[in-house]
């Protein structure tokens, strides 16, 4: 694949008044909280398999501007989108790589940023210390392609913090 930094897209203020996205998330998302790390909610389209279809609501409104916001820079729209909500400092994303069966061919993972400042640390699976590291700020979007998760792992790290992130992960499932 080419060169990673030019693979992924970020742009720092993507979408105005993160502020209200979180308080309207936080206002109305049931979180599951069957994970320690952090909660989490899933809207849309299901991946293929899952074997949680019924935990799967409707975009709220919001979730269809920021799709459609997404299309043009995408080049897709994305029909499924899942929360993470960060409580405090203490919540994290361990190393991982993506599953990337269920996404539509050429599509990945776009991520929007609400509330609290984040690192998104990534790192080359063969030789970890090569890493990169983007500053999540709310309004922000970051993508990565789904082939870099091949080669690549990402993490979101604890910090010293008391306030609340919710990220938007956007994904284009595939439907059959
Ligand atoms: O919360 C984030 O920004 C990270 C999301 C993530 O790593 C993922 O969806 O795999």
């Amino acid at each position: 694949m080419k060169d990673i930094k030019s693979a992924i897209i970020f742009e720092r203020d993507f979408f105005e008044a993160p502020e209200r996205v979180f308080d309207f998330l936080m206002a109305k998302v049931t979180w599951e909280e069957n994970i320690r790390a952090r909660k989490t909610a899933r809207f849309g389209q299901p991946n293929i398999d899952s074997e949680h279809r019924d935990a799967y609501e409707e975009f709220f409104p919001i979730m269809d501007d920021l799709s459609e916001r997404l299309e043009p820079v995408l080049g897709y729209k994305p029909n499924n989108c899942f929360l993470n909500y960060y409580e405090n400092g203490n919540s994290k994303m361990g190393w991982h790589g993506d599953s990337t069966y269920f996404l539509e061919p050429e599509t990945g993972i776009a991520i929007l940023s609400t509330g609290d400042t984040r690192i998104f640390q990534i790192r080359r699976k063969a030789v970890p210390t090569e890493s990169l590291n983007y500053v999540l700020t709310p309004g922000s979007l970051f993508f990565m392609p789904a082939t870099i998760q091949e080669e690549w792992q990402h993490a979101i790290p604890k910090v010293v913090s008391e306030r609340g992130r919710i990220s938007l992960t956007f994904r284009k499932m595939r439907v059959g």
